[in-house]
């Protein structure tokens, strides 16, 4: 399955408009929304203005407990597995808890684990933690696996938005096969061979930003990625 993540920070009802309209939206599966970094985008009001153009499920993607929206329809609660930031593993969670149990959001609880993408990414520094090196996947095994026996119901292994490079292909097929869950993998998906290589070596769910709003055109290609693999 393809996701679009959508930064409240730079959607706007154009960018929506557009890309909501654009041949192969028909084949995205899920819109993910929010961000490592939101300064000045409105989460309700982007949430509102995808629902206006699209029935197709909206998943919160939040970098903090300030981007819970009610009118979404789902969350990744995301505990940051690959970090050893308190905080992200369960501070911000604790703090998010009493408005998530009355928000009637589906809650998807996310093993969220950083790769290192050939770059400094947002998330990695405003997380303030170290992505998982490359070329070292049984970190990221041993990991994504500790993540499933604490229960998580979903694992995504993520080199951040704008990496230079996409999770290797090895790295994914070797966490495909340790886990029961389904497996997401983002950061860096600039072209068809990217989106079908990370499906061929395991990934449930593929996740494009960036790319995708420089280029909405992109669609159509991550739709016959899609139908190939
Ligand atoms: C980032 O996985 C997402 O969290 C998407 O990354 O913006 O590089 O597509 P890109």
């Amino acid at each position: 399955m393809v996701s679009v993540l959508i930064d409240p920070d730079s959607a706007n009802e154009k960018h929506i408009d557009f890309l909501t309209s654009r041949v192969g939206f028909d084949d995205i599966d899920f819109i993910f929304v929010g961000g490592s970094l939101v300064t000045d985008g409105n989460i309700k009001n982007c949430v509102q203005l995808i629902k206006n153009r699209t029935s197709k499920p909206i998943v919160l993607f939040p970098g903090s407990p300030n981007q819970i929206e009610e009118e979404a329809d789902g969350i990744l609660l995301l505990s940051l597995i690959s970090g050893r930031n308190p905080d992200l593993l369960i501070g911000r969670q604790v703090e998010a808890a009493h408005k998530l149990k009355g928000s009637g959001l589906e809650i998807l609880p996310t093993g969220y684990i950083l790769i290192d993408g050939g770059r400094t990414t947002t998330v990695s520094y405003i997380s303030n933690t170290t992505p998982i090196p490359p070329d070292k996947p049984g970190i990221a095994v041993a990991t994504a696996l500790a993540g499933c026996q604490l229960g998580q119901r979903l694992i995504y292994l993520d080199c951040g938005s704008g990496a230079r490079h996409c999770a290797p292909p090895q790295l994914i097929k070797m966490v495909k096969n340790e886990i029961n869950v389904p497996l997401i993998v983002g950061g860096g998906i600039r072209s068809q061979t990217d989106a079908e290589v990370l499906f061929k070596a395991g990934a449930d769910i593929i996740v494009v930003g960036n790319h995708l709003e420089e280029n909405p055109e992109f669609l159509t290609q991550l739709a016959v990625a899609k139908l190939n693999t």
